[in-house]
């Protein structure tokens, strides 16, 4: 008897212990994670990327604007099958209240994983996906982006070579949505806008990092008569240049910070405003903003977040003619002309 009323004195004991730590577990969960604790999620690395370097660069900046906020950067490497793994870790770890990225493919990944984290927020830009309470999206008009260096090059290639049937190239990672259906189209609209009679050659990496897979393409192709080359190629776009350099020949660079790669060999570089983008959404959604959530943005040159960067040796080396053609047609793109507006992607 006294024996059976000992157990049941350490049962209760237990039970009761057990109790006390669900609730305090639940009181934790509920409070959840700091509210100004940010993770800035970079799918692949930022060095070599300035999609990516913006990312890090307008994050740090809104979180430096913040009282008490503050920020870790998580590198997930180039394999994309870990990706998923990587930002359940993130999540997971209850550290943080907002996760910041960029990348086309994050939205689905944070759709997965947000029903088991409802305290966390998703700020994704260079993405799509509408409707979902927990994550905002924004998007570039890429296929102005791609439209502008498209007629750059095609002016240039004229320019260089009046008689020659006219060719362009790009050297790209991998397909994906935003370059099939918005990057390469504009390129080729601007290529076009030109010449119609323009070609354009299509050459495939196979990945975001490999720059002499990325130049032996880029060389393949300026040996078959290619004046001027777009990478979408990452941190392999670097061989892209290389081979330029090598080849006397040109390239067109995208995102940001294209002159650094080579005084000459780049020739024009296509922007977005993504460290200004980053900045302001965290910054709006660390002063408490919530309407962000659910809304999937597109911004585009009318609002300034597409545009060209003309600050470079390689472009004032160009002649007057094609650079004075260039500004037109990017005042006629602001204005609405070509107008590749879009609501939806
Ligand atoms: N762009 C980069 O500059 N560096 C990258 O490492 C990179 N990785 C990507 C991985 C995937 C799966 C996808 C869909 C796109 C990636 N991009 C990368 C391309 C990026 O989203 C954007 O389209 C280009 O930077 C052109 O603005």
């Amino acid at each position: 008897m006294n024996r059976q009323s000992n157990a049941f004195k350490t049962l209760y004991a237990v039970v009761a212990i057990a109790a006390i730590a669900l609730a305090v577990s639940c009181s934790k969960s509920a409070a959840g994670p700091d509210p100004l604790s940010v993770a800035v999620f970079v799918p692949g690395v930022a060095s070599g990327s300035p999609i990516y370097e913006m990312l890090v660069a307008g994050a740090e900046k809104a979180v430096a604007e913040i009282p008490g906020a503050t920020v870790k950067v998580i590198e997930a490497g180039y394999d994309q099958s870990t990706w998923l793994d990587s930002l359940r870790d993130t999540v997971a770890s209850g550290e943080f209240s907002i996760v910041v990225s960029s990348n086309p493919s994050l939205p689905e990944l944070c759709a997965k994983l947000s029903p088991d984290y409802p305290s966390v927020r998703f700020i994704v830009a260079d993405a799509y996906l509408p409707g979902n309470p927990a994550i905002h999206t924004i998007l570039f008009n890429q296929m102005e982006q791609g439209f502008i260096v498209g007629y750059l090059a095609g002016l240039v290639t004229k320019d260089r070579n009046p008689d020659a049937a006219p060719v362009a190239g790009i050297v790209a990672a991998q397909h994906y949505p935003t370059l099939d259906r918005l990057i390469r189209p504009g390129f080729e609209a601007g290529l076009k806008a030109v010449d119609p009679e323009f070609k354009l050659e299509f050459r495939e990496v196979g990945n975001w990092y490999d720059s002499a897979k990325a130049s032996e393409l880029a060389s393949s192709l300026y040996g078959s008569g290619v004046e001027v080359i777009l990478p979408i190629a990452g941190s392999g776009g670097q061989g892209v240049v290389a081979s330029a350099r090598e080849n006397g020949a040109s390239v067109v660079w995208f995102d940001g910070a294209g002159y650094a790669l080579d005084p000459e060999a780049v020739i024009g570089c296509a922007t977005i405003a993504q460290d200004r983008l980053v900045y302001e959404r965290l910054k709006a959604a660390l002063s408490g903003d919530t309407s962000l959530y659910g809304r999937a943005d597109i911004v585009s040159a009318r609002d300034g977040y597409v545009g060209f960067d003309p600050d470079g040796k390689g472009y004032a080396a160009l002649p007057r003619s094609v650079r004075d053609a260039l500004d037109a047609a990017i005042a006629g793109l602001k204005a609405g002309t070509p107008d590749f507006s879009m609501d939806t992607f």
